[in-house]
């Protein structure tokens, strides 16, 4: 029986080590991808359609998304950040940055054209 349970606590012991070594490589590769996608990143241009606080969304008529193949349309963001809202409003004409994450498109940084 004891040998058993120490054999048992060795296979997890080994698959630990595996998981953390690749949890290890993985960041460095991450990095790499990031990098590239920050060069080639460029402001998408917009119009405020809606504003909505609460729900930190906004509506967004926008031109082509490069970075996400996107051709113009309007439609509804979320915001990293609520902030972000603060000083918009229905019609202002915008430069805006988005991503997708996690299955939503979410608007990372946004300002008016003055
Ligand atoms: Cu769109």
């Amino acid at each position: 029986m004891n040998i058993l349970k120490n054999f048992a606590l060795g296979a997890l012991l080994a698959t630990t080590t595996l998981v953390s070594t690749s949890l290890l490589a993985q960041p460095a590769m991450d990095m790499s991808g990031m990098k590239e996608k920050g060069m080639s990143m460029e402001m998408s241009n917009g119009e405020v359609k809606k504003i909505d606080i609460e729900a930190q969304k906004i509506t967004l008529k926008h031109g082509e998304i490069k970075s996400m193949d996107m051709p113009g349309m309007t439609m509804v963001f979320r915001t990293q950040d609520p902030s972000l809202l603060d000083n918009l409003k229905v019609g202002d004409k915008v430069k805006f940055n988005a991503e997708k994450r996690e299955g939503f498109i979410v608007v990372t940084a946004i300002e008016a054209i003055k």
